[in-house]
């Protein structure tokens, strides 16, 4: 564990943190699981009250409702909820990489951390193995992501509450 810093082994606590959800339609099949992981792992941790969840019509709509979202100062942590699922055209590397992308440029130009719980798999069987399956569940990791960095980021810029609460 770093000097200073925080780690998960000594458990997440979300109590009195505030997160946004932003969760794409597209592939609901697979992102209505992994918003559900996302929301139980949050609620286990405390978060109950604060969570506000918004639904977008697909991935390539994420980033700018997370800015918009971020902006709005109201959230510890925003996190984007999708599925890519690749198919036989080139749209899956456009709308893959500019969501990844987008929503890095998110975080950076907000200064809030808005965590990437977005799925990119080859096929449907690849993503339901990701929400609860043989590969774990990618909406209660995004959930203990979000928690962790919010703490991180709450601490290092020594704050003791959101300001955007007051
Ligand atoms: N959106 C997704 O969330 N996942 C996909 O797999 C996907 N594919 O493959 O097309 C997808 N496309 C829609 C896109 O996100 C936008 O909603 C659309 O292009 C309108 O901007």
């Amino acid at each position: 564990m770093p000097q200073g810093g925080f780690s998960a082994e000594h458990g997440l606590d979300a109590t009195g943190l505030r997160f946004a959800i932003a969760v794409a339609r597209f592939n609901a099949q697979v992102t209505g699981p992994l918003l559900e992981g996302c929301l139980g792992e949050l609620r286990a941790r405390g978060a109950d009250e604060g969570i506000d969840a918004f639904e977008v019509p697909g991935c390539f709509e994420l980033p700018l409702t997370a800015k918009v979202l971020a902006e709005s100062g109201r959230y510890d942590a925003v996190i984007c909820i999708g599925a890519v699922i690749r198919g036989d055209t080139p749209h899956f590397e456009y709308v893959s990489s500019a969501t990844a992308a987008g929503v890095q440029q998110a975080a950076l130009e907000t200064g809030v951390p808005v965590i990437f719980g977005v799925l990119t798999t080859d096929n449907e069987a690849q993503a339901l193995a990701r929400v609860g399956g043989a590969a774990g569940h990618k909406g209660r990791e995004a959930a203990l992501t979000a928690i962790e960095i919010a703490r991180t980021i709450r601490a290092l810029r020594g704050r003791t509450s959101a300001g955007a609460r007051t």
